[in-house]
């Protein structure tokens, strides 16, 4: 019965060999080494374009306690965001493109949000993204809140967690261009080369700023 097995086990062997998927570990830190959470990395070929992505599923951007929470939502073109405002008071919430100096600058939406009313449900609206890209969420109503929805025109694309990182599992082997996003940052993160042989390939970046950690 054993020997039987074997073939059935050599050709699994063979499947794993050829198919072979690459993990890339992306570690951020900042300009004191402290850990960023919520950069964002993704993932093109080093040649051709990525294959294509899906929308990814609806999105919840929370107002809450003057904040959007999460700060940056990561989704793909033509995915649905639902803005919620969970605040006992209103907010205004306006899109633009561009980056936060104001380059690029194009509005994109903007809705008005009524105050939350204990007992009634949250008022919330919903919009479709579909241009690649880094959306920046305001309020007209008060200046401090910032946010941020990251386009990302490839399925190999992560935020980072608290620990500074983001991984990537299943990607193909082969060569890649890595771009790194985030916030804060004010000079341009050079795009890194990669060539993923697997099991797992871990790089690095620090940023040129401080991250200061949000208030909870
Ligand atoms: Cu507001």
């Amino acid at each position: 019965m054993k020997k039987k097995h074997l073939p059935v086990l050599l050709v699994s062997a063979l499947i794993c060999l050829v198919s072979e998927a690459a993990t890339l570990k992306v570690m951020v830190v900042d300009a004191d080494g402290v850990p960023v959470e919520e950069a964002v990395v993704s993932v093109h070929p080093a040649s051709g374009t990525a294959p294509k992505v899906l929308p990814s599923a609806l999105s919840i951007v929370k107002q809450e306690k003057m904040q959007f929470v999460p700060k940056v939502t990561l989704v793909t073109p033509g995915s649905k965001l639902r803005f919620v405002n969970m605040d006992p008071w209103d907010h205004h919430i306006r899109a633009t493109t561009g980056n936060q100096f104001g380059v690029d600058y194009a509005p994109l939406f903007q809705a008005r949000e009524n105050a939350l009313v204990e007992g009634k449900a949250p008022q919330s609206f919903e919009v479709t993204v579909d241009a690649a890209g880094v959306v920046l969420l305001g309020c007209h109503l008060h200046s401090s809140m910032t946010g941020y929805v990251y386009v990302a025109d490839s399925p190999w694309a992560a935020k980072t967690g608290v620990d500074g990182i983001a991984t990537l599992d299943d990607l193909p082997t082969g060569d890649f261009k890595v771009t790194l996003w985030q916030a804060n940052e004010i000079k341009t993160i050079p795009v890194k080369g990669v060539t993923l042989i697997g099991p797992t390939t871990v790089i690095n970046y620090q940023l040129s700023v401080k991250v200061r950690k949000r208030r909870a």
